[in-house]
């Protein structure tokens, strides 16, 4: 399906909610209000900006991204969906699923006492997925997937977040103590978190299970914290590139690990979900600044 034109997306704007060309004339929804600046490309329905009116940028894009509409962009929120990194038996399918580097059509606009509301949905052929996202002094985000068939499917989803850091030399993690995790950097042998915060001192890449409390990134440099909230997610992944994988990435540069760090919230291994015939599954996220 093609994108929407932005004449035809006009009919949606609000007070405080544009659309508009963003980088490499893509388009954008545009969020300005009192209370925030966000900015979501239609493409792969991706969240790029948040800022919280008078505060540093919540969430990071490299400056070296792509926005070609082909390739997903590297940074913001990020769709995984219906499977997280490789598929499970094509090892020619994309990673991280097929909506991050799709079209998605915008179905509704509305204003809520939080701030204005964007809806998008996109099809696959066993799925169907939307997208509501609320800007205000928090950014909150539903995903809603749906199955449209009359057999059960199983799906993975990760809104693969990247947190802006003053400094991931001096960032900690709290919120993951004691859970299991996937280590992804040692062919995903089952682990359990200490008692400890997690620093970052290395490349780090793990799939936390069944966890449910708030994960808080801690970033002194910068003296705030974003606490990461969700409901109907049991997994959340933590990852930073380091120095030698950000020199493999040709979107990204190869200082930008040290100002960010991903924090994604879904459902995967042994969190993903299975949909009976007509059911839905929603993921609520809520990132804010402490
Ligand atoms: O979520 C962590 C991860 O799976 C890492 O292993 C790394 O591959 C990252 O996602 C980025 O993946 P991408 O396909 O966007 O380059």
């Amino acid at each position: 399906m093609m994108s929407q034109a932005l004449d035809e997306l006009a009919r949606h704007a609000l007070p405080g909610l544009a659309f508009t060309p963003g980088r490499h004339q893509l388009p954008a929804a545009q969020f300005h209000t009192d209370q925030a600046d966000a900015r979501l490309y239609l493409h792969g329905a991706t969240v790029t900006d948040y800022q919280p009116a008078g505060q540093k940028p919540v969430l990071f894009t490299s400056r070296a991204a792509y926005f070609d509409g082909k390739k997903a962009i590297r940074g913001g929120i990020p769709v995984c969906f219906p499977w997280f990194s490789t598929h499970p038996t094509d090892p020619d399918a994309p990673a991280h699923g097929l909506v991050r580097t799709k079209p998605w059509q915008v179905t509704a606009t509305t204003q809520t006492p939080q701030g204005p509301r964007l809806e998008l949905a996109t099809n696959l052929e066993h799925l169907h997925a939307a997208i509501h996202l609320t800007v205000g002094s928090a950014l909150q985000l539903r995903f809603i997937a749906s199955n449209k068939t009359t057999t059960p499917q199983r799906f993975e989803l990760a809104l693969h977040t990247y947190l802006c850091v003053g400094n991931i030399h001096q960032a900690r993690i709290t919120g993951l103590e004691h859970a299991d995790y996937l280590d992804n950097l040692d062919h995903r042998a089952r682990k359990t978190q200490d008692a400890d915060p997690i620093t970052f001192t290395s490349e780090l890449d793990r799939v936390y299970l069944d966890t449910q409390q708030d994960v808080t990134l801690h970033d002194p440099t910068w003296n705030r914290r974003i606490v990461v909230q969700q409901t109907g997610a049991g997994s959340t992944v933590v990852w930073n590139p380091w120095i030698d994988k950000s020199k493999r990435m040709a979107d990204l540069g190869d200082e930008e690990y040290e100002h960010f760090c991903c924090i994604e919230t879904g459902c995967i291994a042994d969190n993903a979900i299975t949909l009976e015939p007509g059911q839905s599954h929603t993921v609520d996220l809520t990132l804010q600044t402490k």
